[in-house]
């Protein structure tokens, strides 16, 4: 065994050797699962020390088995960096990519999508009113989604959303609404409070004007003395601003847990410009969204006043309007990736 140990100490390094003129991943290898691995030279060498019986001879054999497959080892490790200089060395050898090169003609060029054209042309009208941005989480606790918006636990007007559940975290969703950032906004100032906030929301609906997954903008205002008027002018203000100065509204009165009095906002069909088309099923009007005026039970809930302050807030599907606006008739259009459809919007196109 003596012999066949110093045999292999020279055939390793010999076969390193060469391994190590031209260090190629699989070579490097090839080579340590030949010598270490586990139908490898070092282990059948430790099998084979098994049936040495004189103790004095297995304990000096086992030490010139190790002492071999520790050089092994550490030869294989130098062997290991060599190649992956080696793989950067040639990396660099490259020419650079020049990313600052400008885009030849006909290439493809990339485009905001719609529905964040319609988020920009929301939130900046909003900004110029001195309005701030919010943000907010998309998973989110029932608290924040629910209960301080004076929606409690088993309250019946939870399924009015239907709800993806984290299962295996029950007090977690995905937020429903973007009214979950009122209270966050809430909770970390104090009024008066003006604030925008758009956002990603998702629940259980998929037809040709619900996805799973869609986009609604909050916006909210805290303060003494606001009134439902203040709340209709400021969305009539808001989607002629957006829309154009002919665009008119309605509010239906509506149920939402948050607010006392509450509508529901439909839009003129911009499609059909009242007269009805299949967009709106022949109604004229598309429902945009909700609003009212905050509940005082959700100013109990943030710490606010409500003997002081009122406040208004609407919440609207971003989805939606920038169907209406872009002349779209299928939202899922929107989100299956297609790079004609995407096209039709130019990069920087502010309307
Ligand atoms: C709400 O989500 C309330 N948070 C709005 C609100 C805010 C009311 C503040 C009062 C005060 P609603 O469930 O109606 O309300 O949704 C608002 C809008 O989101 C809808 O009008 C619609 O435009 C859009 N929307 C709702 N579900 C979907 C969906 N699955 N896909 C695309 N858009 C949707």
């Amino acid at each position: 065994m003596q012999q066949i140990i110093a045999t292999y100490q020279q055939s390793f390094a010999h076969q390193a050797a060469a391994v190590h003129a031209t260090p190629s991943r699989k070579a490097i290898e090839d080579l340590r699962i030949a010598w270490l691995g586990r139908k490898g030279k070092i282990p059948a060498l430790y099998q084979d020390l098994k049936g040495v019986t004189d103790g004095r001879e297995k304990g000096l054999l086992g030490k010139a088995i190790n002492e071999l497959r520790n050089t092994i080892e550490a030869a294989i490790a130098d062997l290991q960096a060599a190649g992956a200089r080696a793989v950067l060395a040639a990396q660099l050898a490259r020419p650079p990519l020049d990313v600052t090169m400008p885009v030849s003609a006909g290439s493809r060029m990339g485009s905001l999508h719609p529905v964040s054209l319609m988020r920009n042309l929301v939130v900046d009208e909003l900004a110029k009113l001195g309005f701030s941005v919010f943000d907010g989480p998309e998973v989110e606790t029932d608290f924040y989604n629910f209960t301080a918006l004076n929606i409690p636990e088993n309250h019946p007007a939870r399924d009015m959303q239907d709800t993806f559940f984290i299962a295996e975290h029950p007090h977690y969703v995905l937020r429903t609404h973007t009214s979950n950032i009122q209270i966050h906004a809430m909770l970390q100032e104090k009024p008066p409070l003006r604030l925008v906030a758009p956002g990603r929301v998702f629940r259980v609906d998929n037809d040709a004007t619900h996805t799973p997954m869609f986009h609604q903008v909050e916006i909210v205002v805290v303060d003494r003395g606001i009134s439902f008027a203040h709340l209709k002018g400021l969305i009539e203000y808001t989607m002629k601003a957006v829309f154009d100065s002919s665009m008119k509204i309605r509010l239906r009165p509506s149920y939402f847990p948050f607010v006392e009095p509450g509508a529901e906002v439909d839009m003129l069909c911009s499609m059909c410009r009242g007269s009805g088309c299949r967009v709106c099923k022949e109604s004229g009007w598309l429902e945009i969204g909700g609003c009212g005026m905050i509940h005082p039970n959700v100013f109990e809930a943030v710490n606010y006043d409500s003997e002081t302050y009122t406040g208004m807030a609407f919440g609207f599907g971003l989805d939606r309007m920038a169907m209406l606006k872009y002349g779209i008739n299928d939202l899922r259009q929107f989100f299956n990736g297609d790079y004609s459809f995407q096209q039709q919007f130019p990069l920087y196109s502010p309307r």
